[in-house]
């Protein structure tokens, strides 16, 4: 039973999150410059839209939005996922959504590390896309073996974050000073090495079959590879960055620009060079290394079941038609043809709540309360209450990722925009047996918001009269 002596989840989360920006922020300095982008568009976003603003106010989202963020590591073991898992668990975040990058010809499968309630992702939503590396794609079984051999040898937790971990199992939580010591050294679990743990000869082998490969088998760590802001302008952005000095690649992901944000927008700057040194060679001879990078995103609307089938078959009829090349080859082709298909899409929340596209959360009017309080309306249904304006609802934001954008943002940062549509299957199965458990499903997890919400609604609409009689 957790007692009053124990730090919450939420605030472990939000130290962590920020120890995390800092480290990273000292580590890649054009995130700096980006976070400082990200909050100047959003200040203006604010400033001009007072709508949004309303809507992101009465969503809780307005306290969240500067401290909001995620991040990206990629795993190398079974072993490193499950541990990575309870490492997560002292923070509040748990696996939601499988996502299987393979199709896109990128060897790994991947969760999201997020919290899970309405409380928890108000207070600090910080999630971690955690990615674990399919060794059974190398075609080569020596290399394979080599590959799992050399990972076998690594330890990727300190001993003290892990003992902190079996604590907090144990007593059901940690002490605020044993939290301060947890975030240290859990922090160092996605620290950059620029030392590698391989020769040359065994790094070119591996990046030759995959540059992901040498990415995450070659190192001590998984270290973080990019952290991203939410911005409420995801356009602004990408033409801003220029002037700082950030490269942007070529597409912004996923669904065009819309009156009424859905799912989630994302764009990257390009992953630095790295320096690296092999074993047994001495700085005089450096290597290069590309893998951490810069990303922002707008997220939108969390669309229900038939929301996505239909984003889905819009996306992909759009890359059937155009392909984005190599350097950003037909860019500006393939962002009108993404618009003009998206015209599809219902672009308003009450068009697309009549049409069951999107999730939401209702929330009581004032004039319903003042209409309950004397006596409440005479049809009490979701739907009279709605048309009455006695409830008024905002859609729900998408908490989660989008495998096609993952898929485009691995890749330009494995040194090409160009789209791939390749194909291979996942393994869902094999992916959460390495968790040691399920994943949570994101739909059953926005549908329970939206009920929970349509409860409270209607509770609070009640009569009062009869409510103290009750
Ligand atoms: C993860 C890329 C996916 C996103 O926002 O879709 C991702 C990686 O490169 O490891 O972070
Ligand atoms: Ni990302």
């Amino acid at each position: 039973m957790p007692t009053a002596a124990f730090a919450s989840a939420d605030a472990i989360r939000i130290l962590f999150s920020r120890a995390m920006s800092d480290m990273y922020r000292e580590e890649v300095p054009q995130y700096g410059a980006l976070l400082r982008l990200v909050a100047d568009v959003n200040e203006a976003t604010l400033r001009e839209h007072p709508k949004l603003r309303e809507s992101l106010e009465r969503a809780g989202e307005i306290e969240r939005l500067s401290d909001e963020r995620h991040g990206a590591i990629r795993l190398g073991t079974a072993g490193e996922l499950a541990t990575i898992a309870r490492l997560f668990a002292v923070m509040g975040m748990h696996p939601v959504g499988y996502y299987d990058l393979s199709t896109a010809g990128i060897p790994v499968h991947s969760t999201a590390f997020r919290p899970i309630d309405d409380a928890a992702l108000a207070t600090n939503p910080f999630r971690v896309f955690t990615s674990l590396l399919r060794l059974d794609l190398v075609a080569d079984p020596e290399l394979r073996a080599e590959a799992a051999a050399i990972l076998s040898r690594r330890s990727i937790f300190t001993p003290r974050a892990l003992e902190l971990t079996e604590s907090f199992e144990r007593k059901g939580g940690l002490t605020q000073p044993e939290a301060e010591s947890f975030v240290r050294e859990a922090l160092e679990t996605f620290r950059w090495h620029s030392q590698a743990t391989v020769d040359r000869q065994t790094y070119e082998r591996l990046a030759a079959a995959h540059r992901l490969v040498a990415d995450v088998v070659c190192f001590k760590g998984p270290h973080i590879n990019h952290l991203t802001p939410r911005t409420l302008d995801i356009e602004a952005v990408q033409r801003g960055m220029p002037a700082r000095g950030i490269d942007p690649k070529a597409v912004i992901e996923g669904p065009p620009e819309r009156a009424c944000p859905i799912l989630l927008r994302q764009t990257s700057f390009k992953a630095l060079e790295e320096r690296i040194l092999f074993v047994g060679e001495t700085g005089a001879l450096e290597g290069r290394h590309s893998a951490r990078f810069g990303e922002i995103e707008q997220r939108g609307a969390a669309l229900t079941a038939k929301g996505r089938t239909l984003y889905d078959e819009l996306l992909a009829g759009t890359r059937g038609e155009v392909q984005v090349g190599a350097a950003g080859a037909k860019a500006g082709d393939y962002a009108g043809e993404l618009s003009a298909r998206f015209a599809a899409f219902l672009d308003d929340a009450t068009a697309m709540r009549e049409a069951g596209l999107a999730w939401f959360r209702y929330a009581p009017t004032p004039a319903g309360l003042e209409a309950a309080a004397v006596g409440g309306a005479p049809d009490r249904s979701l739907e009279a209450l709605v048309a009455a304006g006695h409830v008024a609802f905002d859609p729900i934001v998408y908490e989660d990722f989008l495998p096609v954008s993952a898929a485009g943002i691995f890749q330009s940062n494995l040194g090409t925009d160009a789209q791939s549509n390749a194909a291979a299957s996942g393994r869902q199965a094999a992916f959460e047996a390495a968790l040691g458990r399920p994943v949570h499903d994101e739909m059953a997890l926005y549908a329970a918001a939206q009920a929970r919400s349509i409860e409270r609604t209607l509770a609070a609409l009640e009569p009062t009269a009869r409510r103290a009689v009750a």
